[in-house]
């Protein structure tokens, strides 16, 4: 039997750090790593579903043709490889490199993934895709206001006097971070959560206010009035680091607490509540989900939000902080939100050209000079997991050929034209950065994959080979196979900090070098003015927005659209799934057997739906039938349903989502989703 220290690299904030015992080439045993103070419980229940997820009788293990009948077919390596190569071959002769679709999304993390992208260049160029799924909205609104995205350490929270969850559910998204609250909140802390849903977070706050989706920055900016108005904000630090803080003052002060409960339709008496909360109860610590910022109004709801951290000065102190993402451990790849790749002759004399992930659909179909005639997916379930999957399969089903690569047949798979086996999280050395923990991580190779998967980078390399490449020019853009090569290229790059040593990393999480423990102690803000700027002129160039954080209403919510569909879809995260992954394991299912969509029972009634009962769902872009639960936790004139679910299980929430970019950070508006629902007859 052997140990191995390892850590999960899914999309999640906790990126825990666990131990695992391995026993004739299967994982036996999995525990906790004490070192890593932020997880020190171990992982989740989808953690422990690796034991299943590494050996299901459902993974992909070898490549796979379609045939004509729909269905797939298992192929050798080299039939595959000469399938994709004379495909390859054929587009970029006849229609250049670009006709190529090079699309990759968050399904592993790491550092190897780099060789994709290095592969594509390599071949000469490939349509790549811009913005993210998940965050960018809010990355760039604290970008622009603060100069950097970092917090404190997660451990910190416990020194707060008052912690808010503004739209995040870490009882269900970052498990540990409960921990911390819990320890805060033995010690006097007040916990607030602002969520439409009775969310599992909120069961253990002292308040939980149930604001109309994508009303926060009204209520955050109300706040900041009050505060102004009431003398509870910090003149020193605002002097000392603020910027534009009178022309705040001057937009906002007509802004009243009942105007601001009026378009959020929450009780007045829970605003004034908080504002004396926010304004006395220090230090003060706020928790921003991503979920609140994949709306059109996103970026500015999260500039509103942290002006009350800005005013009160709870910035750069123990339990004082605005906790959106700490990239602090990304030493090797400051994460570099790529602002456009639109279609441009860069000064290095290549052509790029890229598209929207969050309109992938349409800028799919909308390519010319040269249109697109193959897609190679790898990492992603673009089917079930971008907005407008029915405007996607039709994207999709358009091109001539497509490649994916993946562990297990999704709704993206099915479409595929050939499969590749992908592999999983103990079948290659990588290392693991954390958007919430603040340490380096080394993921270990540690079992021979089942049948003949194979990790990218060697797909690549013998790709590259069939397609003719010598082995020197090869050797320039990839790693020869073998996980030997995978970790002397790692070694390389670990050179530049010597604090992160090989063998210290095998044995468990390294602190990032360079970690601030409190983020901005030293008041230092990388802005262009080099001060915070709760005014950002950069806010309005590059995004078209008002320098000061406003109240925009959501797109989709306009009176014209809310007759014919009345009801604002929540997509919510479930503690079940990371996104589209693990549901289809057994493990998973006992817990989360069909799709079900939650619904309030005043809704309800008013369409005749009992709980339990089959309803449709249905917009202008989609729609689908569900088993209904009824509660009186979510907010009236909201439903939610948990993304994540394949369309192949009953449906996804994205069937009814558009393809629309949040205000800033080319990020995905999917919240912005109304739709109506009648029960089947
Ligand atoms: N178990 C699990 N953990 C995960 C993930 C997962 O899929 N599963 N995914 C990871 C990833 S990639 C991400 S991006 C994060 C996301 O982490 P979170 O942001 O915590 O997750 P969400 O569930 O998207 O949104 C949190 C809450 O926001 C609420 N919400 C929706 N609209 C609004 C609004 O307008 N205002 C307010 N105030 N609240 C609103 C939802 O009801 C939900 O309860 O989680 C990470 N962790
Ligand atoms: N409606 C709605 N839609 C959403 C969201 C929402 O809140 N609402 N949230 C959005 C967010 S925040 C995110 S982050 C995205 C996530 O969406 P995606 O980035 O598409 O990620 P996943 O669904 O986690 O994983 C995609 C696939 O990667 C595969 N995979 C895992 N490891 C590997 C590997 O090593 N190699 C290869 N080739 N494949 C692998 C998995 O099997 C899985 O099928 O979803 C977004 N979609
Ligand atoms: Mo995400």
């Amino acid at each position: 039997m052997s140990l191995h220290s390892t850590v999960c690299p899914r999309n999640c904030y906790s990126t825990c750090s666990f131990k695992v015992h391995v026993e004739n080439g299967r994982i036996v045993n999995m525990e906790p790593h004490p070192a890593n103070r932020a997880t020190p419980a171990g992982v989740c229940l989808k953690g422990l579903s690796y034991f299943e997820r590494a050996h299901s009788p459902d993974r992909i293990l070898y490549p796979m043709k379609k045939t004509t009948g729909g269905g797939f077919e298992r192929i050798s390596w080299d039939e595959a490889l000469g399938t994709i190569c004379g495909r390859l071959n054929y587009f970029k002769d006849n229609f250049g490199p670009h006709s190529i679709l090079f699309y990759e999304s968050s399904g592993m993390a790491g550092m190897v993934n780099d060789f994709s992208s290095k592969f594509w260049e390599m071949f000469g160029g490939a349509t790549t895709t811009y913005g993210n799924l998940c965050w960018p909205a809010g990355l760039e609104a604290v970008r622009l206001t603060l100069g950097e995205n970092k917090h404190n350490v997660p451990w910190d929270i416990e020194n707060a006097g008052l912690i808010i969850l503004w739209g995040k559910n870490p009882v269900e998204t970052n498990i540990q971070q409960m921990i911390f609250i819990e320890k805060a909140q033995a010690k006097g802390a007040k916990l607030v959560v602002i969520d439409p849903r009775r969310s599992l977070s909120s069961e253990r706050a002292d308040m939980l206010i149930q604001p109309r989706p994508g009303t926060d920055a009204i209520i955050a900016l109300a706040i900041a009035a009050e505060l102004i108005r009431n003398g509870w904000v910090d003149p020193g630090f605002i002097d000392r680091n603020v910027l534009g803080f009178e022309d705040f003052k001057c937009t906002v002060k007509d802004l009243t607490l009942e105007k601001a409960a009026d378009v959020a339709g929450v009780p007045v008496e829970l605003l004034k509540q908080l504002s004396f909360y926010v304004g006395n109860l220090k230090p003060m610590t706020i928790a921003p989900g991503y979920g609140m910022q994949r709306f059109s109004n996103g970026g500015q709801t999260i500039r509103s939000i942290l002006a009350l951290n800005i005013l009160t000065g709870n910035i750069g102190k123990p339990g004082a902080c605005f906790h959106y993402a700490n990239l602090q451990s990304y030493v090797f790849d400051r994460v570099k939100e790529p602002l456009s790749y639109y279609p441009s002759m860069d000064s290095d004399g290549v052509f790029r050209r890229g598209v929207s992930k969050a309109k992938l659909a349409a800028d799919m179909v909308r390519m010319k000079i040269p249109e697109l005639k193959m897609i190679w997916v790898e990492r992603g379930n673009p089917v079930a997991q971008n907005p407008d999957s029915n405007a996607t399969l039709k994207a999709l089903r358009k091109l001539d050929f497509r490649v994916v690569v993946e562990q297990f047949l999704t709704d993206t798979a099915a479409e595929a034209d050939i499969i590749l086996p992908a592999k999983n999280m103990f079948e290659q050395t990588d290392i693991i950065g954390s958007y919430w923990n603040p340490y380096v991580q080394l993921k270990p190779k540690i079992l021979e994959p089942d049948g003949e998967v194979k990790p990218e980078t060697e797909i690549y390399y013998l790709l590259a080979q069939k397609l003719g490449y010598s082995k020197e020019e090869i050797s320039k853009w990839l790693p020869e196979p073998g996980d030997e090569n995978i970790q002397t290229y790692l070694k390389q790059r670990m050179k530049d900090f010597p604090e992160l040593q090989w063998e210290e990393l095998m044995d468990g999480p390294v602190l990032a070098p360079g970690l601030e423990e409190i983020a901005f102690s030293d008041q230092n803000f990388k802005t262009p003015s080099g001060k915070i700027e709760l005014k950002s002129d950069l806010a309005k160039t590059l995004w078209g927005v008002n320098p000061l954080p406003t109240y925009e209403e959501l797109i989709e919510g306009e009176e014209r659209h809310k007759k014919e569909f009345p009801l604002q879809l929540l997509s919510p995260n479930t503690k079940n799934r990371i996104h589209s992954q693990f549901g289809n394991l057994d493990i998973i299912r006992q817990f989360a057997p069909t799709p079900t969509l939650e619904m309030s029972s005043s809704d309800a009634l008013e369409r005749g739906i009992a709980d339990g009962e089959m309803v449709r769902v249905f917009n202008a872009r989609g729609e689908m039938k569900v088993s209904v639960k009824l509660n009186f936790s979510i907010r009236k004139g909201c439903v939610s349903y948990y993304n994540g679910w394949w369309l192949s299980e009953g449906g996804s929430p994205n069937l009814f989502s558009r393809g629309r970019e949040t205000d800033m950070g080319h990020g995905s508006a999917f919240h912005d989703t109304l739709v109506e629902i009648e029960k089947v007859k």
